[in-house]
């Protein structure tokens, strides 16, 4: 970063936020983008528009205590950071996982807030969750605690207001628990949560759209800027929830072949193609590891470090899992054995060190700002079916999801052109959102 305006603003964010290592990152790789164009943007520092998009305008933490089925008070940190709301209310997924933490949420509710933009929805952009695992809980415990979490949350939602949905953690279940209980306290039955089950005002495909874009996606990218497509490629995906599972039925659809799949405990192996219905049947349906793919296949190979799945030969790498999982060292085994394209289903699942390696070895890179836009596209027309009482049909969804996703490649593809960036998807994204948010800001005034 050269620009000088842009080097203060980021040490200032360093200085404030010295152990928020994930929210620096995700700050400084937009900062990177837009040291570009900086200088044919004068009004950026004289609204110092810079810093007062980074800064997410609230930030609410909760305690939430809840009896677990042994009778014991279990207590849990709750988070939602109400990021941007320049563009629409605050949107964005909820996540519930041990790991999580101020930072974590702070970078997720930033590239929301980018990623919301690009669907040219009138979204704003939040995140939130807490750091309870649900992982080895009952049905009741689960539901004790998404009552517990949503009594306090309840107090800052609203269907004009902040309109979370799922994430890592919260699927159709948790949401099912959180919608109940918050027409319960609230007594509506307004819109403020997506991911629903159909039968609750849930849209169709909502639970396959982050996979499917995905796929759309890697597609739109492979036909124009390397005249291919998905059909007979080897293609790689972490995770085995709810992104990397419907990324996998997309890729087969659209002729690709699945060879590995992975969770948080190790990877299967399997060089025919893995079976998705087992894989469903074992993660979403027993919520067991992935390791029992073995009780039901021959012929697989399963690996203990589910990082040692990035060194399988393969075409296409989709990492779907979680933030930073693709470091330096993997991608070089990537290049080492050519793979052509990597792209993201996970949030920032790429570190900034193998983001450049990538670019610097001319591999395609798909940046998850833009290739997991999906689901929160289909969240956004969720809303729409339940503003109009209606419901459209899934062939209707596919269709405007696939156009949807063609649209946001061409562009932030053509972005990157028309600044002598071509191919530089990472730019073109960061710019093409940037550039909307500071002109909705400076519109607004200063507020
Ligand atoms: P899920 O909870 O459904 O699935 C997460 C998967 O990742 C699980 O299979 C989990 O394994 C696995 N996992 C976790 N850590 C690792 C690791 N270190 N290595 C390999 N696998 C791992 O979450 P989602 O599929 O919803 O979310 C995945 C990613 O996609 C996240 O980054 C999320 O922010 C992003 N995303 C999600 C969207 C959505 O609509 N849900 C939309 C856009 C982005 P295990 O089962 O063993 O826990
Ligand atoms: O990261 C994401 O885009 C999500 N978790 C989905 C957000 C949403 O509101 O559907």
């Amino acid at each position: 970063m050269k620009n000088k305006y842009l080097t203060n603003v980021y040490e200032a964010f360093k200085e404030r936020y010295p152990n928020e290592e994930e929210y620096l990152q995700s700050i400084h790789e937009v900062l990177t983008s837009l040291d570009v164009i900086i200088h044919d943007h004068p009004e950026y520092e004289q609204f110092n528009v810079v810093e007062r998009i980074l800064e997410p305008e609230r930030i609410i933490s909760f305690k939430v205590t809840w009896l677990d089925d042994k009778n014991h008070v279990q207590v849990n940190r709750g988070y939602r950071v109400q990021h941007s709301s320049l563009i629409g209310a605050y949107k964005g997924g909820l996540r519930f996982h041990p790991s999580v933490t101020r930072s974590i949420f702070k970078f997720l509710a930033f590239e929301q807030t980018l990623k919301n933009t690009l669907t040219n929805l009138h979204m704003g952009g939040g995140k939130g969750g807490s750091d309870f695992d649900p992982k080895g809980k009952s049905d009741g415990e689960i539901m004790t605690f998404c009552q517990a979490f949503m009594r306090e949350l309840s107090q800052h939602l609203g269907e004009d207001v902040d309109v979370p949905a799922g994430d890592i953690g919260v699927g159709q279940r948790e949401i099912g628990y959180l919608h109940g209980y918050y027409k319960k306290i609230t007594n509506q039955v307004a819109s403020t949560m997506t991911g629903k089950h159909t039968l609750i005002g849930g849209s169709l495909l909502r639970k396959e759209a982050t996979g499917y874009g995905l796929a759309y996606f890697v597609e739109a990218c492979l036909n124009k800027m390397k005249d291919t497509s998905l059909k007979d490629k080897k293609v790689i995906i972490s995770g085995s929830g709810n992104v990397a599972i419907y990324a996998a039925e997309k890729v087969l659809e659209l002729g690709g072949r699945v060879i590995a799949m992975s969770d948080h405990s190790g990877y299967i192996y399997c060089k025919d193609g893995v079976n998705l219905e087992t894989i469903k049947a074992i993660k979403e349906v027993k919520r067991e590891g992935i390791k029992r793919y073995l009780e039901h296949h021959e012929n697989t190979k399963y690996t203990e470090d589910p990082k040692k799945m990035w060194e399988v030969e393969t075409d296409i790498a989709l990492p779907c899992a979680t933030q930073n999982e693709l470091d330096e060292t993997s991608v070089q085994h990537l290049i080492d054995h050519g793979t052509m394209m990597v792209g993201e289903g996970a949030n920032m699942p790429t570190t900034d060190k193998g983001i450049a390696l990538l670019k610097e070895h001319n591999i395609l890179y798909a940046p998850g700002k833009a290739a997991n836009a999906g689901g929160v596209l289909v969240s956004g027309f969720e809303i729409a079916q339940n503003a109009q009482f209606n419901t459209w049909s899934s062939q209707t969804i596919n269709d405007k999801l696939r156009d949807r996703m063609e649209a946001i490649f061409k562009n932030i593809y053509e972005t990157a052109k028309q600044h002598n960036q071509a191919n530089d998807l990472q730019f073109g994204v960061n710019i093409y959102s940037f550039k909307r948010l500071a002109k909705a800001m400076i519109e607004q005034g200063v507020v």
